[in-house]
């Protein structure tokens, strides 16, 4: 008997006019409906006279009203609130000596990837900026399989079995009764979760520094957490975690920005990302390993690699470069890619496995399960963005939302009736065979003992900050404790900090009002600059923007000079004024983006008044620069503009104050390097003791 024809399930996507999905919602003449109906009327029910009662018999009022009513999926049940790009992972092909998944090994190859950041515990709708960890989820579409590495913005996590998943995410969430607070860890059950649970202090440290408030998606370092065993070609196997560093250096908001932006603008990471890229400043991160070997030990220099909680210093084992990431596309629709994108973390390619970490054991299941709810059904891989770019050959069938049209009769083998086909892969076709290794052990609820320290490195990451970090820290765990209402949650809470630090214990104590309890924090610990953000020297500022105060007495070909000079390094600049329109006539105009009205600080990472500027007496002027002051930013002058910083209260010789005669070359790079510092910390301790 010939064989019968073979299903073909990796028929290409519909490609609609956009990009690489089916976009016919909105093509074509006529308005129809789901069916291709062309509508005369969609205003107007169909009614029994003008005044009359609507008429079931009007399909497409039903249609319209029963869709609209189902547009709603559930939301992710941790990190609902979210913004996505796609782009490109370019191999350097360094990580061939590990791994032979062909898109890290084989240098310059190129591989699609859409990659979605989050906020942890806010609804969909909730604010960008609120003090949480960052989830950093990539999904590469490889010609071996999708590989999605489901990461986040901290190197360590909360608990140490997924087990104990819904616990910490219950104790984080608002509180069940009246639903709140919305998007914060400063209640008082999280803060009961957390002192109750110790293993949870190192994570907590690093959402009580800068980590938890990043300034952008661009500036924020990125962590695959667990420790991976990553297999070469030869099937040996090595220790490693993955690291995603930022081009543009790593750099946070201050707590007040944070705050002040989750009113001013609940939306201000997402419209960043996509202000960048559309400004064509892509985000860009270099993604690297750290290997450890795999010796059966599962530690390094008594680092436990299975526990969650641990992270290895990079001044133990460097990072090494082994590709870039470039994100350079804004979704096409919201709902169809970003809201419908289902990353999992058992999306492995041959090459990539997991290892015995208990957190990531859970998370193996977790994954594929809550798609099933979310995205309503089992075939949620057939959706545009969630479909691998390698040819699919599958034999599940059938469920909710099919719509691959198999052919074929025998979805099973081994069979005869298809021929017998398709084969199963071998590891020399690519096949994902799992590297063997030994498992045995008595069936126990238990945890190694390495599993207990919860202490050293949360003291490690305290100790590795600057001073000023330290007083952010400081100021952070004294802010949330004061949002706690049951004094004994606060009192546990200092007794976890006094095993982490007491100068860091003794200080949150004072803030709080509340005596220091003792501890016995590590005297000795190992301590990692590399867990430090600030820099020294200035960095990259593409996709950073500078506000520029002005009117129409103002110089203006000044500002197209400073406007270029930003430019050339990927920076943008944007002209403040009383009111709104464009400044100037003929070649040298300035066009206004913001007014007094519609500005506010939090949205520039410098300011400069213009030379020429007639001095203002506006508050909102005033109050825009003593802002940006206090958060430590770029702050200059140039000409006569000089007049308004001193209306400000603002001394000309104060670090990061920077003034010039004209915008000249050298005024220019100033400024320009001073955003490139991020922030004038030196400024700080000063801004901080300041008494009115
Ligand atoms: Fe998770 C979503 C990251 C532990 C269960 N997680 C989710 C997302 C990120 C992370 C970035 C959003 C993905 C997206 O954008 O769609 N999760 C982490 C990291 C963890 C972690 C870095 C620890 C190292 N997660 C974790 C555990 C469990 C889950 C221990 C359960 C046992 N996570 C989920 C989930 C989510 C999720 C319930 C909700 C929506 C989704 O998966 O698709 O399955």
């Amino acid at each position: 008997m010939p064989p019968l024809p073979r299903p073909d399930q990796s028929a290409p996507a519909p490609v609609g006019p956009t990009g690489s999905h089916d976009s016919r919602a909105q093509s074509g003449d006529f308005l129809t409906t789901a069916q291709g109906v062309r509508v005369p009327d969609t205003d107007h029910s169909l009614k029994a006279g003008d005044r009359g009662p609507t008429l079931l018999e009007d399909f497409h009022l039903r249609e319209k009203i029963t869709h609209f009513d189902h547009e709603r999926i559930p939301e992710r049940v941790v990190h609902a609130r979210g913004a996505a790009a796609h782009g490109t992972f370019e191999s350097y092909g360094s990580a061939k000596t590990v791994t032979k998944a062909g898109f890290l090994a084989n240098r310059g190859r190129t591989t699609p990837v859409f990659v979605r950041f989050s906020t942890v515990l806010g609804s969909r709708g909730s604010a960008d900026t609120v003090r949480d960890t960052r989830g950093f989820a990539v999904k590469f579409y490889t010609d071996e399989g999708t590989f999605d590495l489901v990461g986040n913005n901290i190197p360590v996590f909360f608990i140490q079995d997924g087990i104990k998943f819904p616990d910490v995410i219950h104790a984080g969430k608002p509180q069940p009764d009246i639903e709140l607070p919305q998007a914060q860890s400063a209640h008082d059950s999280f803060w009961d979760f957390v002192s109750l649970h110790t293993e949870a202090t190192h994570h907590v440290m690093w959402n009580m520094s800068d980590r938890g408030i990043p300034r952008s998606y661009r500036t924020m370092e990125g962590f695959g957490v667990h420790t991976f065993r990553l297999v070469d070609a030869e099937g040996k196997t090595s220790l490693v975690k993955f690291h995603w560093k930022p081009v543009a250096g790593v750099h946070s908001l201050v707590w007040e920005e944070a705050q002040i932006a989750a009113g001013v603008d609940p939306d201000f990471h997402r419209r960043d990302m996509a202000d960048g890229i559309k400004a064509g400043a892509p985000l860009e991160y270099e993604f690297g390993i750290q290997v450890m070997p795999d010796d059966g030990t599962d530690t390094f220099q008594g680092i436990d690699l299975l526990d969650p909680t641990k992270l290895v210093p990079e001044e133990l084992v460097p990072v090494q470069p082994i590709g870039k990431l470039t994100l350079d596309r804004n979704p096409t629709n919201y709902f169809a890619e970003t809201e419908q994108v289902a990353f999992h973390t058992g999306h492995l390619v041959p090459g990539i496995e997991v290892t015995n970490d208990p957190l990531m054991q859970a998370r193996l299941f977790s994954y594929l399960d809550t798609q099933i709810t979310r995205l309503g059904g089992p075939n949620f891989s057939q959706l545009p963005i969630n479909r691998p770019h390698a040819p699919v050959n599958d034999m599940l069938r059938d469920g909710m939302h099919q719509t691959a049209v198999h052919t074929g009769l025998a979805p099973y083998l081994n069979n005869t009736v298809d021929g017998g086909e398709p084969e199963v892969a071998g590891a020399n076709d690519h096949g994902y065979v799992q590297t063997e290794r030994v498992i045995e052990g008595r069936a126990v609820r238990a945890n190694p003992a390495s599993f207990d320290d919860h202490f050293t490195q949360s003291t490690m990451f305290y100790r590795s900050l600057t001073a000023i970090e330290q007083d952010h820290v400081v100021e952070a765990f004294t802010f949330e404790l004061g949002k706690v209402f049951e004094q004994s949650i606060k009192e546990r809470e200092l007794a976890v900090l006094a095993n982490v630090d007491t100068d860091l214990c003794e200080r949150v104590a004072a803030g709080l009002g509340l005596p220091a309890p003792a501890g016995t924090p590590m005297e000795d610990v190992f301590v990692s600059p590399a867990l430090s953000q600030i820099i020294d020297t200035p960095g990259p500022i593409a996709g950073r923007k500078i506000g520029v105060i002005a009117d129409s007495g103002s110089d203006l070909s000044g500002i197209g000079k400073l406007r270029t000079a930003a430019a050339r390094r990927g920076a943008t600049v944007h002209v403040i004024a009383a009111a709104g329109g464009v400044l100037g006539k003929g070649v040298r105009t300035q066009v206004v983006e913001r007014t007094f009205l519609t500005v506010r600080s939090i949205e520039f990472d410098a300011f400069v008044v213009a030379g020429g500027t007639t001095p203002s007496t506006d508050i909102k002027l005033i109050v825009l620069l003593q802002e940006a002051f206090r958060h430590c930013k770029a702050i200059a002058a140039w000409g006569d503009g000089t007049a308004i910083l001193e209306r400000a209260g603002i001394g000309t010789t104060e670090p990061g104050v920077i003034v010039g005669d004209t915008a000249v070359k050298a005024f220019n790079d100033a400024v320009l390097s001073a955003v490139g510092l991020h922030r004038a910390w030196d400024r700080a301790a000063a801004v901080m003791a300041s008494e009115v």
